[in-house]
């Protein structure tokens, strides 16, 4: 009997966290054409992230003032809690950066790697998420 009850609790308590991960907003900034950006925001629904999207026919100043500098720079911008994300940041890595909080201004994935989230198609490159800070520096944060 007790078993069933921590069973039940444990459910309980997924089920919660389940239900929490659906409040967590973070608000992207991309091209109106940008066919990818949109694919990304697609992967990050699809994990339980609350989206929303502005359309700008000009990325540049939105990346100046996020402090994503030209050589971390990918097409769709965001931010989510106070972290900045740039280009196709899988959504574990976004979710396991909430959980860590480090002292950086965010994660990028430069470019836009084939193989990345909402970049599938015939060809899977190898690339890394990367953190970067108001400095431009950047360590790996996890290969891909
Ligand atoms: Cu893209």
């Amino acid at each position: 009997m007790k078993q069933i009850r921590l069973l039940i609790l444990g459910t309980l308590l997924t089920l919660n966290s389940t239900l929490l991960w659906a409040g967590e907003s973070i608000t992207v900034y991309k091209s109106p054409t940008c066919g990818c950006c949109s694919a990304w925001i697609e992967h990050l629904e699809q994990n339980g992230f609350d989206v929303t999207a502005h359309d700008t026919t000009n990325m540049n100043p939105v990346k100046q003032a996020l402090g994503v500098q030209p050589k971390h720079a990918s097409c769709h911008t965001a931010e989510v809690a106070g972290y900045v994300i740039e280009g196709h940041v899988p959504a574990n890595e976004i979710k396991r950066l909430l959980a860590e909080r480090p002292a950086i201004s965010g994660l990028t994935v430069p470019g836009m790697p084939m193989g990345s989230p909402g970049m599938e198609g015939s060809r899977k490159d190898p690339y890394q998420v990367l953190t970067f800070d108001a400095e431009g520096n950047s360590t790996v944060y996890a290969d891909y």
